[in-house]
């Protein structure tokens, strides 16, 4: 019902907050993650005001804590591509979400992040003024920059008036591509002013597209395909391509026609790992020797300070983020970019390279998919051999524990990989068919993966939903929060954690930059963290399913159980003591 037909009726007008709800509803904001406060009560008592006239409105979920609702506003985006409502408390809930937004925006994953400011009429002048202790502390200078370095967007609602403009503007930013966060601030006096319906203008879907990515330019299409026509060792790398059906299905029907091998860089799955091209999530050895190179939605495709790319390598960057314009240095090759729509570009250089093909250039192809298919047999004997191992009581071996988890997955089910040092572990021996379907975070705050879990099964609640982390990230993803939003809104997902004692990456990090250092000489790496911990007891509070297993034999009784109780409804936490670090 729209505010025309609430006309007939004998209210005259509503409180902003009341259209707010209403507006939100209408840009396809279908859930608002919320973690309330004072500045929330005229949007709480609108919300109670339309539920009673039986009005639409986003549904409510109540987050214990915000870094759980941004995440969650991620795990849906990635599933559906629509970026979702987190509303938060002033200036202190805007802080909480940082971690979120720097991830989202890095992710380039839509979100409406939206917070009340303390009210600024302090006498009761009008309806919503200060009224407690924390209105008086709780208006910095500057709130957005809280978070601005992740923003694409931000605004302060200077008047009810203008409440669905700017939502409708906000929704055409954070969906327009590269995506990303927007943030709408609101003050209690601007909640609780009356307009009349015919007052607030609406702007529809229909009328206020968001940009997409476009097709490439000819000329550069053109000079691409006769690159590839000649190429003796052509490759690709992506990290996120795979976040588009389409994307994926061209870069698998290039490589097969070109026999270019594809390599993964972080982020997501982008083609089938059963694809004969697909060969690996480290391009490392290849960039060297490719004469031709593809850098396809990618933001690391290797570490410089590893591999010494080769000047004559023609690369071309196709991306929908070619100047990666929200980091200040950014230092990889493109002789070409392009960017736009990779599913679409890529699309168009098959064409141009079908027409130009030669019965030579097909001889080479052939020859040169023979080769990438012995490569691909040498990652997956090198796989194999390494989940051979099941490690030992108390030291059990990530790569025999994933691989045992692959054997319980369908290929719809959606793993969020926060296993930080024994990520590769989780990429090696869970084989995916489906993209998008194993998940990294494009940025680097760790606490996501909880989260998003939930937001990704509140998406899609036929697919079972995995979060993978270690025990540090177990913490930073304030578990008590995502267990009791599992709970409460039943959204059952599976948390396996993979527990080395402490912060491995942290210790890594220190050896690589000190290889023979005083923390080495002193075995002290400022990592371990607090021994004999029970995770599972944190489920367990939550009515969720934990099992504890250290011995490797019990591996693939215990998995099975938890997945069997996700599956069945129940959210579940199996506590794995993996080989210390
Ligand atoms: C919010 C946040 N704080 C700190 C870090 C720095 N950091 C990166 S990896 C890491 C250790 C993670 O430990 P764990 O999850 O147990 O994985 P492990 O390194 O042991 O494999 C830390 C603290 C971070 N990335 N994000
Ligand atoms: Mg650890």
């Amino acid at each position: 019902m729209d505010t025309s037909v609430a006309r007939k009726t004998n209210i005259p007008d509503f409180a902003t907050a009341y259209y707010l709800l209403e507006g939100l509803n209408e840009i396809g904001i279908d859930y608002l993650c919320c973690n309330f406060g004072t500045d929330h009560a005229p949007i709480i008592d609108e919300m109670a005001h339309r539920r009673r006239r039986g009005e639409p409105m986003p549904t409510i979920v109540r987050c214990p804590h915000e870094n759980t609702a941004a995440h969650m506003a991620a795990g849906y985006a990635l599933v559906t591509g629509r970026g979702q409502g987190v509303l938060v408390h002033v200036d202190v809930g805007t802080a909480n979400t940082a971690n979120g937004m720097h991830n989202l925006f890095r992710s380039r994953l839509p979100v409406l992040l939206m917070a009340g400011k303390a009210p600024y009429t302090v006498n009761d002048e009008l309806v919503g003024s200060r009224d407690t202790y924390v209105h008086f502390v709780q208006e910095p200078f500057d709130q957005a920059s809280l978070v601005r370095p992740y923003l694409k967007w931000e605004w302060t609602l200077p008047s009810g008036v203008v409440v669905k403009e700017a939502l409708r503007r906000a929704v055409s930013i954070m969906q327009s591509e590269p995506r990303g966060p927007v943030y709408l601030m609101m003050q209690r006096e601007t909640l609780t002013q009356h307009w009349r319906a015919e007052e607030i203008r609406r702007y529809t879907a229909e009328q206020f597209a968001a940009t997409s990515g476009g097709g490439g330019d000819p000329e550069l299409v053109a000079a691409l395909a006769d690159r590839l026509l000649e190429a003796e060792n052509p490759i690709l790398i992506t990290g996120y391509a795979g976040r588009h059906e389409r994307g994926s299905r061209a870069i698998d029907a290039l490589a097969q026609f070109a026999g270019i091998a594809v390599y993964e860089a972080n982020m997501t799955n982008n083609i089938s790992h059963d694809s004969p091209c697909f060969v690996g999530f480290s391009a490392d050895k290849a960039v060297p020797e490719a004469d031709v190179g593809l850098l396809v939605d990618v933001d690391v495709p290797w570490f410089p300070s590893d591999v010494q790319a080769n000047e004559k390598t023609f690369w071309a960057h196709i991306d929908i983020d070619t100047l990666k314009p929200g980091s200040p240095m950014w230092t990889f090759p493109g002789s070409i970019r392009m960017q736009g729509d990779s599913g679409r570009i890529l699309e168009q250089v098959l064409e141009a390279l079908k027409a130009k093909a030669t019965p030579r250039f097909k001889e080479t192809v052939a020859a040169r998919l023979k080769r990438i298919k012995a490569a691909r047999d040498d990652r997956i004997a090198r796989a194999a051999k390494l989940a051979a191992d099941k490690g030992k009581p108390g030291a059990i071996n990530p790569h025999y524990l994933t691989a045992e988890l692959a054997k319980l997955l369908d290929d719809q089910d959606m793993i969020f990989n926060e296993a930080v040092t024994n990520a590769a572990a989780v990429l090696m021996q869970i084989p995916r068919r489906v993209p998008n379907t194993t998940v990294r975070a494009g940025g680097g705050g760790l606490g996501w993966s909880a989260g998003t879990a939930l937001g990704a099964k509140l998406a899609a609640p036929e697919r079972l939903s995995v979060q993978i982390c270690g025990d540090g990230g177990f913490y930073f993803g304030n578990p008590t929060s995502a267990f009791a939003v599992a709970q409460q809104y039943r959204l059952p997902f599976l948390s396996i954690v993979m527990d080395n004692t402490g912060w491995n990456a942290v210790k890594q990090s220190t050896l690589r930059v000190y290889p023979e250092g005083e923390a080495k000489s002193a075995n002290a790496f400022e990592a371990e963290l607090a021994p004999n911990v029970h995770f599972t007891k944190v489920a367990e509070a939550f009515g969720a399913y934990g099992e504890e297993v250290s011995d490797p034999a019990d591996v693939a009784a215990a998995l099975a159980r938890c997945v069997k109780e996700v599956r069945g409804g129940r959210a579940a936490l199996l506590h794995a003591r993996i080989t210390r670090m």
